[in-house]
């Protein structure tokens, strides 16, 4: 066991510039992850390791990222208890929608909390992440508040001409 208790998985390398996103809101945030490719279709082997042994590896929650037919989210759910979170990236061909459904639509009894298309979807992952964390840690919850508040008070009241 580590401290590591999010895990950030992706289907492709080329997931990556969108689930950054996520792992950069944690660094933000102070907490430990992981990062990891693990393809559904490329890698199925790898796959079922990483749910395999999640549990016992300390993991508390899984953020998964993948384009098209978007399997690895709900394989891993199926795989393992561990939270899944899942982020739909936008395809080049369908914009994501083909993402969203294959990570959103999962039968009942394996569920996996899907975010929007794409960075915010990543970035919204990491947030909830350090949510389900911040219940059982106090120091990430005052982080988390504070990390809030600053974006409320970044928005001004009045629009501005350009
Ligand atoms: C999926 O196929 C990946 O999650 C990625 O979004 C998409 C395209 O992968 P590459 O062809 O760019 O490796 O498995």
């Amino acid at each position: 066991m580590n401290n590591v208790k999010v895990g950030i998985i992706m289907g492709s390398q080329s997931d990556w510039p969108t689930m950054r996103e996520a792992a950069e809101i944690l660094d933000a945030l102070d907490v430990p992850y992981e990062a990891r490719i693990v393809s559904a279709h490329r890698t199925p082997d790898r796959l079922w390791d990483y749910g395999k042994t999640a549990v016992d590896r300390g993991l508390h929650v899984i953020i998964a990222g993948a384009g098209g037919a978007a399997h690895l989210p709900g394989m891993m759910a199926s795989k393992t208890r561990v939270p899944v979170i899942g982020v739909p990236v936008q395809t080049k061909a369908l914009s994501g929608v083909d993402s969203l459904y294959s990570i959103v639509q999962m039968p009942k009894g394996f569920p996996v909390a899907t975010m929007a298309i794409g960075s915010a979807g990543a970035a919204n992952a990491g947030l909830m992440a350090a949510g389900i964390l911040a219940n059982g840690d106090p120091a990430l919850a005052q982080r988390l508040d504070d990390w809030r508040a600053a974006l409320s008070a970044s928005i001004p009241e009045d629009p501005q001409d350009d």
